[in-house]
């Protein structure tokens, strides 16, 4: 359907909830074939060179990054805008979601929900709980405290919902499949920040099919998306078996 953007990648994906939050910010309608990257066939990796999520297909472009993706987005529908108008602010609100995309990342995705989620359910191997102490004892904080000195008392990072605040609350989400949340006593601005955003519109959205997922198998997520209304392609570029991603983490 040529006039609805196409997203592919999971709604499990803080990469891909970062894209589709900031689509239903500014009312672009679009469709999702809802793959783990690890699912991808051949067609996949022909439209995701680096076989990750999310891809966009809009247009005769094909865009495999969140970050060119949101920024590709707010070109082609500039308002409402989710980067801050004044260049400095810009430039900041981009640092943080690159903070986030990178850093966050690492420790809340790549350590944290991979090990606690993605390694148990897609190759049924077990948690290396030494890793998961360590990450908690030590990456965690340092990253809550980065956090925590920038987090504004009330209101979001630039005043309205953007980039930065959304990029951040998409990793918290996941860190919250993995059971973990904030100590709000100890970091109170950036729990309560993640709690505002996550509380918006878009976030609001898209949570019951991200929980509809959690409790799904991995096999059986179209047909539950399906049934819940989401907004699904007609065809899909996922396959049955799993295969290891080509990226060094
Ligand atoms: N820089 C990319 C990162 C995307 C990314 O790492 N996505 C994960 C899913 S949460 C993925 O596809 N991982 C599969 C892999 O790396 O093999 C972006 O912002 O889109």
């Amino acid at each position: 359907m040529p006039d609805r953007v196409r997203i592919i990648g999971s709604y499990l994906s803080p990469y891909v909830r970062k894209v589709l939050v900031c689509l239903h910010l500014k009312g672009v309608p679009y469709e999702i074939d809802p793959i783990v990257p690890f699912m991808g066939g051949d067609r996949f990796s022909t439209l995701s060179p680096l076989r990750r999520v999310p891809v966009l297909v809009d247009d005769g472009v094909t865009l495999a990054d969140s970050t060119v993706i949101c920024q590709y987005l707010e070109d082609r529908h500039p308002q409402p805008a989710v980067y801050p108008r004044d260049v400095a602010d810009r430039a900041r609100a981009r640092w943080l979601e690159e903070f986030a995309d990178t850093r966050m990342g690492d420790v809340f995705i790549w350590r944290l929900f991979n090990q606690l989620v993605i390694r148990r359910f897609v190759w049924g191997e077990e948690t290396d709980r030494a890793l998961v102490a360590r990450t908690l004892a030590e990456d965690v904080p340092q990253v809550l405290g980065y956090l925590e000195a920038a987090a504004p008392a009330e209101g979001f990072l630039f005043r309205d919902l953007s980039i930065a605040d959304i990029a951040i609350a998409c990793f918290l989400r996941n860190a919250a499949f993995a059971r973990f949340t904030i100590d709000a006593m100890r970091w109170p601005r950036t729990a309560a920040l993640v709690d505002r955003t996550l509380a918006t519109a878009p976030f609001e959205r898209l949570r019951p099919f991200e929980d509809e997922m959690m409790r799904t198998p991995l096999a059986r997520h179209r047909e539950a998306l399906a049934a819940l209304g989401a907004p699904l392609t007609a065809d899909t570029v996922g396959t049955a078996t799993p295969r290891r991603g080509i990226m060094e983490v």
